[in-house]
């Protein structure tokens, strides 16, 4: 079992209980409650709190209650973005972590609903905890900058206002940073804030190059994979803006692994710098699988 493997082992079924958990105590209205928890417990690698999470353990910070308040605020708001993303006005998609989605099984009143009421519980969450105003601060204005106008709700714009267009490369990435990367950079930057990390740019540039490899390797899977692996249809990308159909399949998978590499040098450089060992972030790469192989 490699290190993500044992991390997962050790860390998903805590984020799954302490996010339902808190749910059932939080929420009162019993159909937001049961549509919120519907989407939130329907699975999900629950990637961006393990990227929290291992981010405070390399700078061997104890991930105390609070802090996993902290870390899994940010599932809340990746919950509500699938929700809002597989809505009929956005992607009009029936299938997500191999369940019906939240508007084919509450409609799409209440779907937007329990986006909304789970996007603002994200906030709650970051602010009624023990850690230090100043973190609290920090972690708000971070999560409001990655998921806000700037960010997350910036790329979801481009892309569908970009729906009919052919864009660059380059306009693919800036798209995918905003959509995918800026929650994944603040995944880490959270960490980073929570250990009182003094210098933050070799551990963002990890957090940023492993997002845009995330964001390729989606693309990827959605011509090489299956809807039971997934748990959501499969060949949608057919004309769209993605990496395979920028640069052919083999090209995707270049760019993917050259993507990596920086990452794995940002964190060399990392551990260069501080000493902390990177062996735990760096098995997060092992997520991607370069051939059919490993
Ligand atoms: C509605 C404002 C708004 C934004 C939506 C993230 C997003 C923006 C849309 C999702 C579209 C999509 C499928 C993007 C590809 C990368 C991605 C975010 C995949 C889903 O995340 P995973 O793989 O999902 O971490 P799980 O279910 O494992 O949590």
């Amino acid at each position: 079992m490699n290190k993500l493997n044992e991390f997962e082992t050790q860390w998903v079924t805590k984020i799954n209980e302490y996010l339902t958990s808190q749910l059932k105590q939080q929420i009162q209205q019993p159909l937001l409650n049961e549509a919120m928890t519907y989407s939130v417990a329907a699975g999900g690698k629950r990637l961006r709190p393990l990227l929290t999470l291992a981010t405070l353990t390399t700078f061997n910070v104890s991930i105390t209650e609070d802090r996993l308040k902290a870390a899994t605020a940010l599932e809340l708001v990746h919950t509500y973005s699938l929700i809002h993303d597989d809505l009929p006005a956005m992607d009009n998609d029936d299938l997500r972590r191999g369940k019906p989605t939240n508007h084919v099984k509450f409609g799409e009143d209440i779907a937007i609903l329990a986006g909304d009421a789970l996007l603002t519980l994200a906030f709650e969450w970051l602010t009624t905890n023990q850690l230090s105003t100043q973190q609290q601060v920090q972690l708000v204005a971070g999560i409001a900058q990655a998921a806000g106008p700037n960010g997350m709700v910036a790329g979801q714009v481009d892309d569908v206002a970009n729906e009919a267009n052919q864009l660059t490369l380059d306009q693919l990435m800036q798209l995918h940073k905003r959509k995918t990367g800026d929650l994944i950079h603040y995944a880490v930057l959270s960490g980073l804030i929570m250990a009182d990390a003094t210098d933050y740019t070799n551990w963002l540039q990890f957090a940023d190059s492993f997002g845009l490899a995330f964001q390729i390797y989606d693309d990827i899977l959605d011509v090489t994979s299956n809807e039971a692996d997934l748990g959501k249809p499969v060949a949608q990308d057919g004309n769209k803006n993605t990496y395979p159909n920028l640069l052919g399949l083999d090209g995707a998978y270049q760019k993917l692994a050259t993507t990596i590499e920086e990452g794995r040098q940002a964190l060399q450089l990392a551990e260069e710098q501080t000493g902390l060992n990177t062996t735990l972030l760096e098995s997060f790469f092992s997520y991607f699988k370069l051939n059919e192989e490993n």
